[in-house]
């Protein structure tokens, strides 16, 4: 049987993308490979990986040998690299996009994202610290986006983005442009759905990425008294009525809103549930009902970073 085709949506440049992906951050060696391999078996097309998140080269061992195979070929694929924080500076730009396209096999990515507006100190590691603290860099990310630019100019990618931009950042760049940007991939689920920033993104032609849709419960920082956005008695009585699970619910709220989506799994059968979305809708009402759940619970923050001049989550920007 065929694998069933993923709808896409239209970016602001004309190139279009995957309105699902497969999140890759906390996947370890062998099970990305796995997951992967079995997401684009099912149709996946589009898959969300990081320097950061130090698997690139298994999400590569699996694109590479799924092309191989003659099961795809690069031009269906949507894959999205980030340029890490201690990267920003621009001189530091074009290497670290060809560090990721070596680790993941490729000679282009469809999209590139400033991973976090805060640039850290360079040569240092990924997170350089000094006595227990975060060490910053000075340097501003509409330089950065600059950088970014040129990389669309000479080929490294098709499309650039950033990634955790609050409003008044995301305006910056936008003021400072050439290129804007196709997205802002940012963490939205019901208990923080962005209402302010998707308004924002939708009068500037900015798609919103949703990240973290399923409330990360794998976060390494999870708390025993946290609440469970999964188990969310709303999100549950939303599934029992429309015959679906919770993940399913909170996913198709996102492609509801005009939002693409990235939940991550490993389990080949919540690869394939997180897929089975495209039978069902939500009326403006019933997604009404779900943005009522917000209360502005977010489950990634960085919080070590709030004293860097670019954090992007204090409340009057957000
Ligand atoms: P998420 O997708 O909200 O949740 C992932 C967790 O949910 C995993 O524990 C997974 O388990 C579980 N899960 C997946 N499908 C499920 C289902 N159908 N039923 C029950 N549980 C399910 O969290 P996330 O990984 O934080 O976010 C998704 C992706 O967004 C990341 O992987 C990454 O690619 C991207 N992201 C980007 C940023 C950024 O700064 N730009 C930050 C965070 C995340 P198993 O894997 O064990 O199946
Ligand atoms: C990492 F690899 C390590 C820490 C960390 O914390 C914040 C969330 C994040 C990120 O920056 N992007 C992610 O997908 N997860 C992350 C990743």
């Amino acid at each position: 049987m065929a694998p069933f085709k993923i709808p896409k949506i239209t970016l602001n440049n004309k190139l279009s993308i995957p309105v699902l992906g497969l999140g890759t951050w906390k996947a370890k060696s062998k099970e990305v490979i796995k997951a992967v391999t079995t997401a684009i078996d099912l149709g996946y097309r589009h898959i969300d990986c990081a320097l950061v998140y130090e698997n690139e080269p298994d999400v590569g061992k699996a694109i590479q040998s799924k092309i191989k195979d003659k099961v795809i070929g690069r031009n269906d694929l949507f894959i999205t690299g980030k340029l890490w924080n201690t990267f920003h500076r621009p001189d530091l730009v074009e290497d670290a996009i060809k560090t990721s396209l070596c680790n993941l096999k490729l000679d282009y990515l469809d999209l590139y994202l400033i991973h976090w507006p805060m640039a850290y100190r360079e040569g240092h590691g990924l997170f350089p610290m000094f006595r227990n603290k975060a060490l910053h860099s000075h340097v501003h990310y509409n330089a950065t986006w600059k950088a970014m630019e040129e990389l669309v100019r000479k080929g490294y990618t098709k499309s650039i983005g950033v990634s955790n931009f609050n409003v008044k950042q995301l305006d910056d760049v936008l003021r400072c442009a050439c290129i804007k940007p196709v997205t802002n991939q940012v963490e939205c689920h019901p208990y923080l759905n962005q209402e302010r920033l998707l308004n924002y993104c939708k009068a500037n032609q900015i798609i919103l990425t949703a990240y973290s849709p399923l409330g990360s419960p794998d976060r390494p920082w999870a708390n025993t008294n946290d609440p469970i956005l999964l188990e969310d008695k709303k999100i549950l009585c939303m599934a029992k009525r429309f015959s679906k699970t919770p993940a399913q619910i909170l996913l198709r709220y996102q492609i509801d809103r005009g939002n693409v989506v990235i939940p991550k799994s490993v389990t080949p059968s919540r690869i394939k549930e997180n897929m089975e979305i495209f039978d069902f809708s939500f009326t403006c009402k019933e997604i009404q009902q779900l943005n009522a759940l917000n209360c502005g619970r977010r489950y990634v923050a960085l919080a070590g970073d709030s004293n860097h001049p670019h954090y992007p989550f204090t409340e009057c920007f957000n």
